[in-house]
């Protein structure tokens, strides 16, 4: 059995995989009716996500789709403090905040979010990780070659699995040093970080080399390119793709999903669980 410590909130694995439903508080992903009707938007989108069966609310508001631009961080913090300020009032899930910034994910605490998605665990600087021995929240630890700008620029590896394998064991020393308890962490291969389709493949194809770790595994494959460049199907096209990928980690022993559609997700994972 392996414990996942967030603040005041602890799971037990193995256990089917948690749902992470993903709420993008960026200025176009709801509204284009100025802040507080987006803010508004992204707390009713997330409780709708909690009804459809999501454990966790990934709150965030930078893009990190490749290529993209970075946001100030005060433009970030404008975005998602007022959405997790309010959410956490309402919702009995666990908020986490997705954000590559120290600062942001501290203010992102305060305001009522129990867990740090940090996309950057490549990270030089040790801030992130002294918040979260200080804080004792949730850590969920993202591989990625490079950073989103350029990450995507021909990434090479001797071989995928094995450098992902690595970089995290090489990371949870570095984080027990800088005072973190392991039992805080979630590891997470990062697909499409700085991974061409034939290393998200074989991540995938690999994956219990990853689940067997001392770690829980979680996963993130809802609409990603993969899907796209496997079928051809368009980015609003590609649920089944996602559904396929989702049982494909779950059945590797992943312990979080983490994804756009929490309903259908829902439905195929109880599917999965009860026929496996
Ligand atoms: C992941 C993620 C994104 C992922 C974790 C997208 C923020 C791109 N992908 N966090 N974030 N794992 N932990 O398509 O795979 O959702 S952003």
């Amino acid at each position: 059995m392996t414990i996942w410590r967030a603040i005041d909130r602890v799971w037990e694995f193995p256990q089917p995989p948690l749902i992470m439903g993903i709420v993008n508080v960026t200025p176009d992903s709801f509204s284009d009716g100025g802040k507080y009707a987006t803010a508004a938007s992204a707390v009713n989108h997330a409780l709708d996500l909690e009804n459809s069966g999501a454990t966790i609310l990934d709150i965030g508001g930078e893009s990190t789709r490749p290529g993209a631009e970075p946001v100030t961080q005060e433009e970030e913090l404008n975005r998602v403090i007022p959405v997790i300020e309010k959410l956490a009032g309402k919702t009995e899930a666990a908020i986490s905040i997705d954000t590559q910034k120290p600062d942001v994910a501290r203010e992102a605490l305060k305001a009522g979010a129990i867990i740090i998605n940090d996309i950057a665990a490549n990270r030089k600087d040790e801030a992130m990780w002294q918040l979260v021995a200080e804080t004792k929240s949730g850590y969920v630890a993202m591989h990625m070659l490079g950073a989103p700008k350029t990450m995507q620029r021909n990434p090479k590896y001797s071989d995928v699995l094995n450098d992902v394998e690595a970089f995290f064991n090489c990371q949870m020393e570095r984080w027990t040093d800088w005072g973190m308890s392991l039992e805080q962490v979630v590891l997470d291969p990062g697909i499409g970080f700085g991974k061409n389709l034939e290393h998200n493949l074989a991540l995938m194809k690999g994956l219990e080399r990853l689940t067997r770790m001392e770690r829980p595994l979680a996963m993130g494959t809802s609409r990603k390119s993969f899907i796209g460049e496997l079928t051809g199907a368009e980015v609003n096209d590609r649920l089944p793709g996602s559904l396929a990928s989702a049982c494909r980690a779950a059945q590797a022993g992943a312990a979080i999903i983490r994804t756009h559609d929490v309903k259908e997700t829902t439905q195929a994972l109880k599917v999965w669980a009860a026929t496996n």
